[in-house]
């Protein structure tokens, strides 16, 4: 008799093979899989999780229409050309709306056909946890599919993009000549978060002044870190200044294994990740102590001016063993 109490690995042992050859169909469903969250979910990241830790997550952020999708496009053929497996992950705020990012992955993939290279949109669909953890779960399912290089593009509108960003080993922020005030977005931070800095639309005017205005900031806050972003001028659409680019990621990228970087990186990324996870949790399971006429009953206190949301929250979190 078999054992009763081990359970099936849910995901098969086919399946998991399937996804170490980068099958598209297998990489394609356990995406789906992590992005609808849930015990499939977890079942997968627990099965798969030691096969990770490999890849290259390169981060590629940046206003709205400063050309990052064509970029990506770029430098995956770029990858490819060069030997590598890449796969792109699209982050697309909008597309439940649109559906935008489907027709984008459409575009995309005539562009890339024949290369082998994985291309999949993602929309925040309001899951449990956040697109953030979808993302960084698809990027796992894409580290134990053997990709070597994942490229992550998001608009670097809100704070969450920025945070999908942020936690790459690698991330670009990209420009573009004309686009808006450059000292905006500098004031915004987000150049805080490069290692890579990149005027893409350079055959367009302004370029030089918005990579010299660029330089200007970085030695504005020189000791950031010791690693300088270098600044780069690129034309997606042509590839000009592609092949430097994809070197100035690898220069970055042996910087921070020379200087050990990568565990710290991991560190604060899987920090970051148990933290949120433990706030849904928590924050779930404190939601499923109490019957919904408890809830309407406090909170009719604090509209009511009776008690406020801190003596409230107190209340809730003191009474949490004998609800
Ligand atoms: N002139 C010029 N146009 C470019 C260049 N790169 C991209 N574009 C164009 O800029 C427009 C926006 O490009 P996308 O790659 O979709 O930009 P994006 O940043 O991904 O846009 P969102 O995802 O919507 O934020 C498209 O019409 C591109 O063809 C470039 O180097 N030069
Ligand atoms: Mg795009």
């Amino acid at each position: 008799m078999s054992s009763p109490i081990l359970p099936k690995p849910p995901f098969g042992e086919s399946l998991v093979s399937n996804l170490q050859i980068r099958d598209p169909l297998t990489v394609a469903r356990a995406i789906t899989r992590v992005e609808r969250g849930g015990v499939a979910a977890r079942e997968l990241v627990r099965e798969i999780f030691p096969l990770t830790g490999r890849a290259d997550l390169i981060g590629v952020t940046g206003a709205p229409g400063t050309g990052k999708s064509t970029l990506v496009n770029a430098m995956a053929k770029e990858l490819h050309a060069r030997g590598k497996h890449v796969a792109i992950l699209a982050v697309d705020p909008s597309s439940p709306f649109t559906g935008g990012a489907i027709l984008g992955d459409r575009l995309r993939m005539q562009d890339l056909q024949g290369t082998g290279v994985f291309i999949r949109s993602m929309a925040s669909r309001g899951q449990l946890g956040g697109l953030a953890a979808a993302v960084s779960d698809a990027a796992l399912v894409l580290d134990a599919a053997n990709f070597e290089t994942i490229l992550i593009e998001t608009v670097g509108a809100g704070q969450g993009e920025v945070d999908i960003a942020r936690y790459a080993h690698t991330t670009l922020v990209l420009e573009a000549p004309g686009l808006g005030d450059d000292i905006q977005a500098i004031k915004a931070g987000i150049l805080e978060i490069a290692d890579v800095l990149v005027v893409n639309k350079a055959d367009r005017d302004g370029a030089n002044a918005t990579a010299a205005a660029l330089e200007m900031n970085l030695n504005l806050n020189p000791d950031r870190t010791a690693w300088r972003p270098p600044v780069l001028k690129t034309v997606a659409l042509t590839g000009k200044g592609v092949p430097e680019l994809v070197d100035a990621i690898a220069s970055h990228q042996s910087y921070i294994r020379q200087h050990d970087l990568r565990r710290a990186q991991e560190t604060a990324r899987f920090r970051n990740k148990l933290h949120e996870l433990l706030k849904t949790e928590l924050l779930q399971n404190l939601l499923d102590r109490y019957p919904d006429s408890r809830w309407d009953a406090w909170l009719h206190e604090i509209t009511e001016r009776k008690r406020d949301v801190y003596t409230i929250a107190n209340e809730i979190l003191r009474n949490k063993n004998n609800a």
